[in-house]
């Protein structure tokens, strides 16, 4: 049985990930922290929680001293956007959080996955069928904390032993918690508001292509990865995953199928927009299909039927 510490447990990908790793391997076995204690009625104070800013090195080591995880699941960090906005917060807190966090796993002999991202691609990466391996000159501060980051999680890797372990996320859909700060978040909001307005205006443009991916196969995906046979893993920087490369009109498309009347409209953001397009149109998910079995199971049209179905529901 895992006994999991998570940074960044109220973020988008984080508070779905505590709920479905209590669920399998208890409730009292996950360690949930984040900046701030949630609202009291927060489902994940249901089990243990800590406040941790994860640039709190002392801190983050004397949480771990007392509840002896297994396992370090570090996702606080700040998305592409935000990290834009204020670049040196962003180099601190990623960097500085993912060394801390690391750290501890070191010392603990702790598994370690983070995340990596499409954004640690950048306009000289081939941007179709984009491979495992290949060019990566990110033109964002955050696709130089991810790559920098990839390469602090082999260094670990090989130099102490720590079993790192990493994918490269594309845009992720979720009802449950809405993302922050980050280019891909277009694809999220367009549903809320196809529900609640009739009509989105995007500030990603038309033919404008990401991958993405609908957040319970992201949980999966990082439950799969971290059950996963260590000898067959012979990629160990951070692998490429997705099910879907889209664009607002192919979202848009697939929301009519379920309600005929919606309105797509632009009004684009210049500087998520260049962010955008300096990512890949589509990525290549062989290695990860093939070292450790990846498969998503939500495609475009199954994830807009759910989302809306659940956003309706609210
Ligand atoms: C972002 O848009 O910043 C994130 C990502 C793709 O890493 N969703």
């Amino acid at each position: 049985m895992k006994r999991i510490m998570i940074t960044g447990a109220l973020g988008q990908i984080g508070t779905e990930l505590t709920m479905k790793l209590r669920e399998i391997y208890g409730t009292d076995n996950v360690l949930a922290t984040d900046l701030r204690r949630p609202e009291e009625d927060s489902i994940i104070l249901q089990g243990p929680f800590e406040e941790l800013n994860v640039m709190d090195a002392e801190r983050m080591e004397a949480i771990a001293d007392t509840f002896k995880p297994d396992t370090m699941m570090h996702m606080a960090a700040l998305l592409s956007a935000t990290a834009e906005k204020n670049p040196v917060f962003a180099w601190n807190l990623n960097m500085g959080g993912l060394l801390n966090a690391l750290e501890v796993a070191r010392k603990h002999k702790m598994q370690f996955f983070t995340p990596s991202s499409i954004g640690a691609f950048g306009p000289t990466t081939p941007k179709d069928n984009t491979p495992q391996l290949t060019i990566q000159r990110p033109t964002t501060m955050y696709g130089v904390n991810k790559v920098a980051g990839e390469l602090l999680c082999d260094y670990y890797y090989h130099s102490f032993g720590v079993d790192t372990r990493s994918v490269r996320f594309p845009g992720l859909i979720s009802h449950v918690k809405e993302p922050g700060g980050g280019t891909t978040d277009y694809a999220v909001e367009i549903y809320f508001k196809a529900v609640r307005e009739g009509r989105y205006d995007s500030y990603i443009d038309k033919g404008t292509f990401m991958d993405m991916m609908y957040m319970d196969d992201a949980i999966d995906c990082i439950i799969q990865l971290m059950e996963a046979d260590a000898d067959k893993l012979l990629t160990r920087n951070a692998f490429n995953v997705t099910a879907m490369s889209v664009d607002p009109e192919a979202v848009a498309a697939s929301i009519r199928k379920f309600m005929p009347d919606f309105e797509l409209g632009y009004d684009v953001d210049p500087v998520r927009q260049a962010i955008a397009d300096s990512w890949p149109n589509s990525i290549d998910a062989t290695e990860a299909k093939e070292q450790w079995g990846f498969s998503p199971k939500f495609d475009l049209d199954t994830m807009t039927e759910t989302m809306l179905e659940a956003i309706k529901a609210k």
